[in-house]
């Protein structure tokens, strides 16, 4: 690697370069000389957010050196990198995170006190990185963590969306988005104007031959975006190592500005292009698990694949191997579907630009790829209209279809007497208009598809991929459970209980091997660890209870069981069942005797989450909740048996609050829609315990934590599909308690029953769907099992924490570990500092 600074003046420039604070005193010295320079505020006028935007910056710096070292390592090494492409990465919050992972938080927290300021202050001061609408965007957070924290060569792929996901607030008990400008102070991007990619669109293709006889295919024409690099560096724990996540901002090309039009006076005219070009990375869509298909969600996906791979194989041109060496330097992970023109996009440059060969080029590609599936649902299988790729990337319109003519003669000959199959499988479906299927075109672009739950990963060979199995041989299916990161997920936001856990287990190395936590279960009987147990998680609650008294002016029991559903509103998740069994319950409770009352344990019902902007019914759902909570909240005859509380604006640090102040989450989507799920490991590893049905991970989690420890509930995924046929064609019985629920409703208990009509009707009149009547008795028994269990606190805090001791299976690090093995063929990457670092956390 060539240097631009010759040999005899590195010497200066070593004496000087960038150590890095070690100590409080450096950090206290770093963060004020940054409030008082870069931010020009001295002690006279240093509130809360600048000092959090000092400590941000001298962290900032801190990282930076290392993610520069990281970086020369990596390219000195020459090894092959992962590349994960992901239109989502809900990162949250970073300060506190940064603080753990390099070791340094007791100097934070010790130096800014000296400074006048509590930590906790200054952490919350940070706006949420939500570039992310929920599952999916997290676990590429979690990834990214998992990735730098195990020394992986690797770099994130996204889109710098200048806003994420919208901020939520209940008006009246109905949702209202608010746009969420992030950027306004971001120290933790680094704007790269000198990495610029020009991305074409539009256009025509130009073939002809030239002079020496060569057939030129060349896209032509149309309009020039320029993308931006904004580079945020992702600290591992207890390493050295600092990887990066570029994500990529439009800005008109230098050609785009019309100068013509800005000097004879049309002002907006001439600004308009460059207006048009910087929408492209302006929002994030916000639906989760859904197919919008709008042209400018496809020209985001064009514009950030192009400018991802053209900088990835700029990388690789710098090593000079041949372009077959490319799959071995070279693994790129595609996040779901939406990044699967980087396939096109690289057959494209090997073939028209590069001149290789088609044959050999499809080889490098299909090398190169992995597709990750996220989920089952029809409506989230994203699929594109023709006339609308033929419009905006005509050129690889005319790859897509090469590439399934190929794979359809290659079919044909292997199935002659299937003459369907040629149907089924084809990327192009012949609808009006005809569609490219983009979970076709990522898995035959790919070398391994995998799952995100062992459930999930045998219903997309038996189901929606079936064919394709046939074809590929079951080899190329694989599953690689999801995991979490247990630095954020425990470490972060429930320091009280990783201390616990380091204290018996005698160090924090369970943050590295979460596997380590099995030893816990050698205390289950310890009287004085139960205690400790029991009181950190009602600490836990004392502060939820907090937070919903700022956030919703209701005031909730801490003493009362804390049953949590938090996760994106959508009938699948069914949120309706639950709040169902709410009216149930209140029904019950408005029956029962004193003496019934007395043994009942008080509830707080709590809900969050955020229902997509068109999204009709999701949004009936959060109206309906609100609804009862006033109802329920304000009855006085009910008191704190019972209380119902919608946490609006759910997002990363709302979780970090909630998750540890759980008694008993739910996680009830209907059997085989959930894909895996990755909440349900975040409760368990807080110590919560779980309602669920046998779907996605909760499978998993039961056999690993054991079946005494789960509530689980409700039909299997292998009855469902002879469940709704019997809705439409058998005897739907409603269950009469459900019915109960219903007449309620119906009766204006909780307002304007109209406004609910749409969920009612959805169960008795248009199939239910999402099988709530099949599953709600199953549902309310397993509510009754809880309250009984609840009462015998020594047993439960037994569960919780021989639950929490048989979780090290779900580490995002494991997760990781399996990728790395089994689809990208990579080694990590040592780090001689580890050592050094690690003593320090
Ligand atoms: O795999 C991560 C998560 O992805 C989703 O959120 C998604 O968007 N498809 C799924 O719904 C989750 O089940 C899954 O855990």
């Amino acid at each position: 690697v060539e240097s631009s600074i010759p040999e005899p003046q590195r010497e200066a420039w070593k004496k000087y370069s960038a150590t890095g604070f070690k100590s409080k005193d450096d950090f206290q010295k770093e963060t004020v000389r940054h409030i008082e320079t870069t931010l020009a505020r001295s002690l006279f006028n240093c509130d809360e957010k600048a000092a959090y935007s000092g400590t941000a910056l001298a962290f900032r710096d801190r990282l930076i050196i290392d993610w520069n070292k990281t970086q020369q390592r990596q390219t000195f090494a020459d090894q092959k990198r992962i590349y994960y492409l992901s239109l989502e990465f809900l990162m949250g919050r970073a300060l506190d995170n940064a603080m753990l992972n390099v070791g340094l938080k007791t100097a934070a927290k010790e130096g800014l006190g000296e400074l006048g300021f509590r930590i906790e202050d200054v952490i919350q001061q940070e706006h949420d990185a939500a570039l992310g609408n929920g599952g999916l965007g997290r676990l590429a957070a979690c990834f990214l963590d998992s990735l730098a924290s195990l020394n992986y060569a690797a770099w994130g792929y996204g889109l710098r969306y200048r806003y994420g996901i919208f901020k939520q607030e209940i008006e009246n008990g109905y949702q209202v988005e608010i746009p969420d400008y992030w950027l306004d102070f971001n120290p933790w991007e680094f704007p790269r104007n000198d990495v610029t990619i020009d991305v074409q669109f539009y256009g025509w293709v130009n073939k002809y031959t030239d002079d020496e006889g060569k057939q030129i295919t060349s896209w032509q024409d149309g309009e020039i975006v320029t993308a931006v690099a904004y580079d945020v560096p992702i600290p591992g724990y207890g390493t050295a190592t600092v990887n990066n996540l570029r994500l990529w901002s439009s800005k008109a090309s230098a050609g785009e500005f019309d100068f013509a039009k800005f000097n004879s006076g049309e002002y907006e005219n001439a600004v308009a292009d460059e207006q048009r070009a910087e929408t492209i990375s302006a929002v994030l869509y916000p639906n989760d698990n859904m197919d919008r298909g709008k042209e400018l969600r496809l020209k985001q996906q064009y514009f950030w694949c192009a400018a991802s791979l053209h900088d990835i194989i700029r990388r690789f041109k710098k090593s000079k191997r041949p372009w077959k060496d490319f799959p071995e330097q070279v693994a790129i992970q595609l996040n779901d579907t939406h990044p699967t023109l980087a396939i096109v996009e690289l057959q494209r440059i090997l073939v028209d630009l590069e001149g290789i060969e088609w044959n050999a080029a499809w080889e490098i590609v299909t090398k190169t790829f992995g597709y990750t599936n996220h989920t089952v649902l029809p409506e989230a299988l994203e699929k594109w209209s023709v006339p609308l790729i033929q419009h905006l990337l005509p050129r690889h319109l005319q790859i897509i279809y090469d590439i399934n003519l190929y794979f359809l003669q290659q079919v044909e000959r292997r199935f002659p007497k299937d003459r369907d199959m040629l149907g089924r499988v084809s990327i192009i479906e012949e609808s009006q208009p005809k569609t490219v299927r983009m979970a076709y075109l990522a898995i035959i672009g790919s070398h391994k598809v995998n799952g995100v739950a062992e459930l999930h990963s045998d219903l997309i060979k038996t189901t929606i991929f079936k064919d394709f199995v046939k074809i590929y041989g079951p080899d190329k299916f694989t599953n690689v459970t999801n995991g979490i990161t247990p630095r954020r997920w425990l470490h972060q936001a429930n320091p009280r209980l990783s201390e616990l856990i380091a204290s018996k287990l005698g160090s924090y190395e369970f943050l590295k091997d979460l596997t380590l936590l099995n030893k816990l279960e050698n205390f289950v009987d310890d009287k004085d660890f139960k205690k400790e147990w029991a009181e950190i998680k009602y600490a836990n609650k004392v502060r939820l209870a907090q937070h919903i008294l700022s956030a919703t002016g209701i005031s909730v029991n801490p003493k009362a069981l804390f049953d949590v559903q938090v996760k994106r509103i959508h009938e699948y998740k069914r949120q309706q069942l639950n709040i169902f069994g709410v009216i149930h319950r209140y029904l019950a409770i408005k029956n029962m005797s004193a003496e019934e009352r007395k043994k009942l344990a008080p509830r707080v019902s709590i809900f969050g989450g955020k229902a997509a902007p068109g999204y009709w019914m999701a949004k009936t759902i959060i109206h309906l909740v609100n609804k009862v909570g006033d109802v329920v909240n304000n009855d006085k005859d009910v008191g704190d048996l019972l209380k119902v509380v919608f946490i609006p604006d759910y997002n990363v640090s709302k979780a970090e609050i909630i998750i540890p102040a759980s008694d008993i989450s739910e996680h009830i989507s209907t059997a085989g829609t959930e894909a895996s799920g990755t909440s349900n490991m975040k409760f368990v590893l807080n110590g919560g315990l779980v309602i669920g049905t046998l779907d996605g991970a909760n499978i998993e989690i039961t056999r690993e934590i054991g079946e005494q420890n789960v509530f689980l509930f409700g039909n299997l995924s292998e009855d469902v599909e002879d469940l709704r046929h019997n809705h439409f064609y058998g005897n739907h019985q409603i269950d009469p308690e459900l019915n109960k629920v219903f007449d309620e409703i119906k009766k204006g208990t909780f307002g304007d029953e109209g406004a609910f009509s749409s969920l009612v009707s959805a169960i008795l009149d248009h199939g239910d769907y999402y099988l709530v009547s099949d599953d709600f008795n199953s549902y309310c028994k397993t509510q009754d099992l809880i309250d009984e269990t609840y009462k015998n606190q020594d047993e439960w805090v037994s569960k919780s924490i021989t639950s929490v001791a048989r979780m090290g299976f779900f580490t995002s690090d494991r997760c990781i570990n399996e990728y790395a093995d089994s689809i990208w063929n990579i080694e990590p990457l040592q780090v001689k500092e580890e050592a050094e670092v690690r003593s320090r956390t």
